[in-house]
């Protein structure tokens, strides 16, 4: 096929329909009648990634022309998802696609299903990620992300016997044309060995080897990139050292470098302390931070210029050896001193925390760090010891008030008592001898009791103890550990939480030592998600109202512009096709449903939506525990009042880590209510409960939009921020939730009214922690609901026992989460929810205001303000290259 076109003013190329005809003969070997769904798949992928190229090439020829500032953002996940449908529609190439596709009888959407998710992220903060590279580029800020290339992503979720099983995600498995390999550039990275006199000699080395994924941005010439390392042994590259002598030593090279990127962490929140997952941060911090200072010395000469050309956010702690390899690459490769080297990194550095729960919080053992990376163990010592002499003075002041305070205390104190001895030696000489000595004695004892004055070294050095990022483990005395939220704070010019309350939470509870040294450093970013993936391409239905209601699709680059649909709200004819859309949505997730649960569920009740990674903090078995009360409500209602009841499909998905306990019994709890209810006669569509396996982008992304209601019902002040809630929210859904994360700003943004709210608030909760002694006032309903757990309604009592007893049992858990504290409030809000639902009306007037509301969410306003308040750079338009 001849056919061309020059439209982009790039290199002539086939036209739509023809590049797939292209790609379908001679990329896939498949002709026109074999072309089964996944082959079409990937020629089609194919053809759109030839265009993909052509945009990002000229992008990145562009921005090295113009050398502005870059943002890196160094992060150990990106939950991307699918490309397909995001890339054609960013490309705007939408139509051309469907008409092309008309010829093989097939659809974009369909297509689109042949290829599998790139789960090479966790949960919230991979995701982020992942809309962050979106909103960069279609920002047109010059950005790259920087991650690892993980062969196996987070694992496949399945159900067996009723509880989670954990399968290999080898997604690779059907080719990756989102990638472009790029042998040309490596990186050697280093690993173990010792310092000799004073300079690391690694003792293994891997080949770091860059792989590139255009990121599109919508409707702009913007393609950005993200690089992804993978690790090759070096005996693969050096062939004259591969000789037959070495064979075996080659094959078990190759294995270790293979074991580097050989699969993603699936723990989202208990820290891992394995030494693997140390060497997958440095590989991957590594290879970017040589790639960045490589690309940089080509233009530039004098390192100290760094600051002014790159930005590196560190997304959480994961990549936080940054502040120390930094460090190493410009003193020990690039010759600088100590103290420039340190003025660069803290100027090019900036960290973002995700999270508030204790055991998440990165601690490396010093004996691990050292072992693994020397260097750079030295590097943080230094580090730590400049930071502790930078604030001695502080620290010193500090106590010196302290005891300026409490001393005039103390002595009055102290008068007090040398006033009442003296009073008890005049009483006991005139008892006579016996008395005076007994009392003497006794006085002398008090004496030396006596609390001495303070000594002021002493407590200067406790002080410093805990700013310092070399700590003591609290649990295992006698070992050190890095506290690697605190290498970050010191290294990093900006400090931010993930919304509002989570920022102020980090600076009064998580680091309160350095907020009294840098202030400023510390920011609050919203979190935010792509409007594109998370409305426009998932909801196109609910999109294409949107857009006529508004008479634009700008809403889709411009998410304030939603606000405009308030008025929409109180028109009865745009509220019927609203809820027609979301009944279309409904009836999709109830075909999934089918498919994969075999339940059938009627689309008519209301659709109740808990998706999120299993926590005992995100207190799924809260709602657990609310549905198994709604059960024997209906249970013991007549044929009248069921009849009135509000009938209601409840989903659940969501992954649990697979070494953690609790969170799989939940996920079993759920499945066995699910069997229970599901096949009660009596029940019938009164009540579904469904566990939606492997929860994942893909399905989120059908999912959210058919949900009329979503639970976000963290116990206050552990949730940072959430960003389904958001997702929730701009399709329509109402929320149920409690005063956490970002849940506080929706309702600022939605009007608390419209939303329920519930439960006990983040600055009761120490309080109530200390006060939850008492088992015995239980919620009844709730009692009821653990004991018909106990005693076997849903099956397998015993295997239940110790789930139920971490919220009744004083010494096994101790309800931390607080679930009996916040029953009774949640089950009122339920209540509320199911009395509005009798109003189909006022629901669906709520709905569109949830949409209209939640434009701030966009993750475009995020990235404005990281890019205007702390990475300082700036769009640079495509508008004058071609
Ligand atoms: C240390 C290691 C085991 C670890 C690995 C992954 C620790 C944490 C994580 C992931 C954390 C995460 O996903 N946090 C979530 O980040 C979201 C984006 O900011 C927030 O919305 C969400 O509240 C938070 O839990």
């Amino acid at each position: 096929p001849k056919e061309e076109d020059t439209s982009n003013g790039v290199a002539p190329k086939l036209g739509v329909e023809a590049s797939i005809e292209h790609e379908l003969k001679y990329r896939v070997s498949a002709n026109n009648t074999d072309a089964r769904p996944v082959k079409l798949y990937q020629s089609v992928a194919w053809s759109v990634h030839d265009r993909l190229v052509d945009a990002f090439d000229q992008t990145q020829a562009y921005w090295k022309e113009k050398d502005p500032k870059h943002i890196y953002y160094l992060s150990a996940e990106f939950l991307m998802g699918r490309t397909l449908t995001n890339a054609v529609n960013n490309l705007d190439l939408g139509g051309e696609y469907a008409e092309a596709l008309k010829k093989y009888g097939a659809d974009l959407e369909t297509v689109a299903t042949g290829e599998l998710d790139a789960a090479l992220g966790n949960g919230g903060l991979g995701r982020l990620a992942a809309c962050f590279l979106d909103s960069m580029a279609s920002l047109d800020l010059p950005g790259w992300g920087y991650g690892i290339r993980y062969r196996y992503g987070m694992f496949k979720q399945g159900v067996k016997d009723g509880l989670q099983v954990e399968l290999p995600d080898y997604w690779l498995d059907n080719g990756n044309p989102w990638e472009i390999r790029r042998p040309e550039t490596q990186f050697k990275v280093g690993f173990y060995g010792s310092l000799e006199d004073g300079k690391w000699v690694p003792g293994e080395e891997v080949i770091a080897e860059a792989y590139d994924v255009p990121i599109p941005g919508y409707k702009t010439k913007t393609c950005g990139n993200l690089r992804l390392w993978d690790a090759l042994a070096p005996e693969e590259f050096d062939l004259e050292a591969f000789n037959a002598g070495d064979y075996s030593k080659a094959v078990e090279q190759k294995r270790r470098a293979d074991g580097i990127t050989a699969v993603l962490y699936p723990n989202d929140a208990t820290e891992e302390g394995k030494e693997l997952r140390l060497k997958q941060q440095f590989f991957f911090v590594s290879a970017s931070l040589q790639d960045t200072i490589a690309r940089y010395l080509e233009q530039h000469k004098d390192l100290a210029g760094l600051p002014d050309k790159a930005c590196f956010q560190m997304n959480d702690t994961h990549p936080t050896i940054a502040v120390a390899e930094l460090m190493r690459l410009l003193i020990d490769e690039h010759g600088l001193s100590y103290d420039d080297a340190w003025a660069i990194t803290t100027k090019c550095v900036a960290y973002t925390n995700h999270t508030v729960m204790p055991e998440a919080l990165e601690k490396w053992p010093v004996r691990v760090l050292a072992k693994l990376l020397p260097r750079h163990m030295q590097l943080i010592e230094q580090i730590n010891s400049n930071w502790l002499d930078s604030i001695t003075g502080h620290v010193t002041a500090k106590v010196e008030a302290e005891l300026a305070a409490s001393d005039a205390e103390k002595q009055k104190k102290a008068d007090a008592a040398a006033e009442e001895r003296k009073a008890a030696l005049v009483a006991a000489e005139a008892k006579g001898e016996e008395a005076l000595a007994a009392a003497k004695k006794m006085v002398s004892e008090e004496e030396a009791a006596e609390e001495k004055p303070a000594d002021k070294a002493t407590l200067v050095e406790e002080k410093l103890k805990t700013y310092s990022i070399i700590q003591e483990n609290q649990w295992t005395k006698g070992e050190m550990l890095v506290n690697m939220a605190y290498l970050a704070v010191v290294g990093s010019f900006a400090v931010n939480g993930v919304a509002a309350i989570h920022s102020e939470i980090i600076k009064t509870d998580i680091f309160p030592h350095f907020v009294e040294i840098f202030p400023e450093r510390f920011q609050n970013k919203t979190n935010g998600v792509t409007l594109r993936r998370w409305l426009a391409y998932c909801n196109p239905e609910l999109s294409a109202l949107i857009t006529e209601a508004l008479g634009t699709d700008e809403w889709v680059r411009d998410a304030t512009l939603l606000a405009k649909l308030k008025p929409f709200a109180e028109d009865a004819a745009f509220r019927a096709r609203w809820r027609e859309v979301k009944q279309q949505k409904k009836k999709a997730l109830a075909e999934r449903i089918r498919e994969q649960t075999g339940y059938q569920v009627s689309t008519e009740p209301m659709y109740d939506i808990h998706v999120k990674r299993i926590h005992e903090y995100k207190r799924q078995y809260m709602n657990a525990i609310s549905l198994i009360h709604r059960y024997k409500v209906l249970k013991e209602m007549t044929p009248e009042q069921r009849a009135k009841a509000v009938p209601r499909v409840v989903v659940f998905g969501g992954k649990a880590a697979s070494a953690y306990y609790m969170a799989k019994k939940i996920v079993a709890l759920i499945l066995s209510i699910g069997e229970t209810v599901n096949n009660d006669p009596e029940i019938g569509d009164l009540l579904k409960v469904v566990f939606l396996p492997n929860y994942n982008v893909s399905e989120a992304e059908l999912i959210i939009p058919a949900a009329e209601i979503s639970q976000h019902i963290s116990t206050a002040g552990t949730e940072a921020s959430g960003t389904s809630n958001m997702k929730f929210a701009l399709n329509g859904a109402l929320i149920i939730g409690t005063l956490d994360g970002a849940n506080i700003e929706i309702g600022e943004n939605t009007g608390f009214e419209n939303l329920f709210i519930f439960g006990v608030k983040a600055d009761e909760i120490n309080k109530l922690r200390e006060d939850r002694k008492n088992f015995s006032d239980y919620d009844p309903r709730y009692t009821a609901a653990l004991q018909m757990v106990s005693s076997g309604v849903f099956g397998r009592p015993e295997y239940f026992e110790d789930l139920v007893a971490s919220i009744t049992d004083m010494n096994r858990g101790n309800d931390w989460f607080l679930l009996a504290n916040d029953f009774a409030s949640y089950m009122d809000a339920q209540d509320a929810i199911d009395e509005l639902y009798r109003d189909q009306e006022e629901w669906t007037r709520r709905s569109i205001i949830y949409t209209a509301s939640n434009g701030f969410f966009s993750s475009d306003r995020t990235i404005d303000q990281y890019a205007r308040e702390i990475w300082n750079v700036w769009r640079l338009e495509g508008s004058d290259y071609q």
